[in-house]
């Protein structure tokens, strides 16, 4: 790995931890503000709730997850392959592509004319920047896929009869799925939003935006979590002292998220009317159908991490558990990350199931379930990583371990209490994006709990100014040399035992395409042809 390559993946990492920081401020704001105390008309910047709220969205669930993925799994891909990247000039013009997509993004945002949520669905009208912006970056996204698919070219042309180097397939995969998966969002900006929000076209239409949004809406969840998954497979058995249980079963569970991560964003459209109620049941299934290699997963993480265990004289059929080196913060953070991701998986289910996601459609509910989802599993995964990762590109080891262990048992427990309560919230009724202080229905038995989402905001806070302050002294003020970057984890049964057409790519790629049509192309096409765009914007902030 070249010097220019890590000064790139600092980059991408820094643009990350700027924008988290950005998301954890305006976070703390609105758990305070569901636990009665308002401040937001004491800040500078923000204007209301819902521009702090816009803020957090943005800043968590899209930039820092964005730029964080596009320096670590690069970082990794490389690595992996042990030759740098193809083209470091495009690397390099992809960073700046981004970066100058995100600042015209951030100029409205921050000046409250796009105050229409990270999920800007119209008819809110957004600053036409704000739409630039976000495409550019994503656009930025597809050059970080080509420039990782030169990689591997190069590197298979060196290397005809080798299988593609675990961590490396599934860096690939990753960025394959993701780009697929953003064309919806592509399609809605450029035919849609851009030239709408510019005033070239005089009306929109909520509904076919909507569809073309969760196009890239669900499978952008897997474009985050992968990235934690090749953690959790590729180094954190290792972490852990012990190795991968089964190499071709990653693969085929990465091949799976490949072929299944797209075709069912309906069901996040279930209360949408103008979509056939049988295509919403055949997303339905598809969305039980992609929790198969989450559990794929699960099995195999957990099988891993119990050979570090019991190498480490771990016994008994839960007591090992114990036995995994609790004291390293990277693999803690990883670990209680996993824990938290079970209970977000069975969460997923239930929002996922026709008839119970009514009960906790756009309820508290689904925030509790986010944050245990990319809140935790995602971001308490990346702050692990975060502990090796930047001291490794700062050369000097992290500053304190033990401030960094304080930090990651923190999130959990204050994930514990913030997120349970919004959950229990939910299925009281109350509603999510809501400026609830300022709600006149607000229920009786909704009260007592209001408090406990203040203070789990709180502490999720504390957490999180922790893992900054930690990074910034070891930037600072650490003098000692930065330990090893952890290596692979080696497989016990290892990628010889994967069928050789695990490693192709054009089946699967055509694959997931046809899925895709299946499941989206009549509800396109009917919509793209019939729906009149004949909705103003509006402007409600
Ligand atoms: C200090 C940590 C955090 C706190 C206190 C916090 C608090 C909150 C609260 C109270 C809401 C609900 C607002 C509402 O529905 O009206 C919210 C929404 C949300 N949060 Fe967080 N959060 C934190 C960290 C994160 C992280 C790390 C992520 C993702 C990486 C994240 C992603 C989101 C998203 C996507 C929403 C939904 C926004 C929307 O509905 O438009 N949050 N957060
Ligand atoms: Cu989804």
């Amino acid at each position: 790995m070249t010097r220019s390559e890590e000064r790139l993946t600092a980059a991408f990492v820094a643009v990350a931890l700027v924008a988290l920081f950005g998301g954890v401020l305006t976070g703390l704001l609105q758990g305070l503000e569901h636990g009665g105390l308002d401040l937001h008309p004491y800040t500078p910047v923000i204007k209301s709730y819902y521009h702090s709220l816009t803020l957090h969205g943005v800043l968590n669930a899209l930039v820092f997850t964005t730029f964080f993925i596009c320096g670590f799994v690069p970082f990794i891909a490389t690595r992996a392959l042990g030759t740098p990247l193809a083209s470091p000039a495009l690397a390099w013009g992809t960073f700046w592509l981004m970066l100058v997509g995100l600042v015209l993004a951030a100029i409205p945002l921050v000046g409250n004319a796009a105050t229409v949520m990270f999920t800007f669905y119209p008819p809110l009208r957004a600053h036409w920047a704000f739409y630039v912006g976000l495409t550019l970056v994503v656009v930025g996204t597809w050059l970080v896929t080509l420039n990782l698919a030169l990689t591997w070219r190069k590197w298979r042309a060196r290397n005809p009869d080798e299988r593609t180097p675990l961590a490396a397939f599934m860096s690939l995969v990753t960025f394959a799925m993701w780009t697929i998966a953003s064309l919806g969002l592509a399609a809605e900006m450029l035919v849609m939003l851009i030239p709408w929000s510019l005033g070239l076209v005089a009306g929109t239409d909520p509904l076919l935006a909507r569809v073309l949004f969760w196009f890239t809406g669900h499978p952008i969840v897997y474009f985050w979590l992968l990235p934690a998954y090749v953690s959790w497979y590729t180094l954190a058995p290792r972490q852990a002292g012990g190795k991968l249980f089964s190499d071709p079963l990653a693969r085929t569970s990465f091949i799976l998220f490949l072929i299944l991560s797209t075709p069912l964003g309906f069901h996040h459209q279930y209360t949408d009317p103008g979509i056939h109620v049988g295509w919403k049941l055949v997303h339905a299934f598809l969305t039980f159908a992609v929790f198969f290699p989450s559990l794929l997963t699960f099995f195999n993480v957990v099988a891993s991490l119990e050979s570090g265990a019991r190498a480490r004289g771990g016994k008994g059929w839960v007591a090992w558990f114990a036995k995994l080196p609790w004291g390293d913060p990277s693999l803690a953070a990883q670990v209680l990350a996993m824990l938290l991701f079970t209970f977000g998986g069975v969460g997923g289910l239930i929002n996922a199931s026709y008839n119970l996601n009514l009960v906790v459609h756009n309820t508290a509910w689904i925030v509790g379930h986010l944050h245990l989802t990319v809140g935790t599993a995602v971001t308490l995964t990346f702050m692990g990583v975060s502990y090796w990762l930047v001291p490794h590109l700062l050369g000097r080891a992290l500053w304190s371990r033990t401030l960094a262990l304080v930090q990651v048992w923190l999130w959990f427990g204050g994930m514990i209490v913030f997120s349970n309560t919004l959950h229990r919230l939910g299925l009281m009724g109350m509603p999510r994006r809501t400026m609830i202080g300022a709600a006149p229905y607000v229920q009786a038995d909704w009260k007592p709990l209001f408090p406990l989402v203040g203070i789990g905001a709180s502490i999720l806070f504390v957490s999180s100014m922790l893992f900054f302050f930690n990074l910034v002294m070891t930037w600072l003020a650490s003098r000692a040399p930065a330990p090893e970057v952890p290596r692979f984890a080696e497989a016990l049964s290892g990628a010889d035992h994967a069928p050789a057409v695990l490693d192709r790519w054009r089946p699967w790629i055509a694959l997931a395409v046809l899925l895709i049509a299946i499941a989206y192309g009549p509800t396109l096409f009917r919509l793209a042809t019939t729906t009149p765009f004949n909705t103003p914007g509006m402007r409600v902030w």
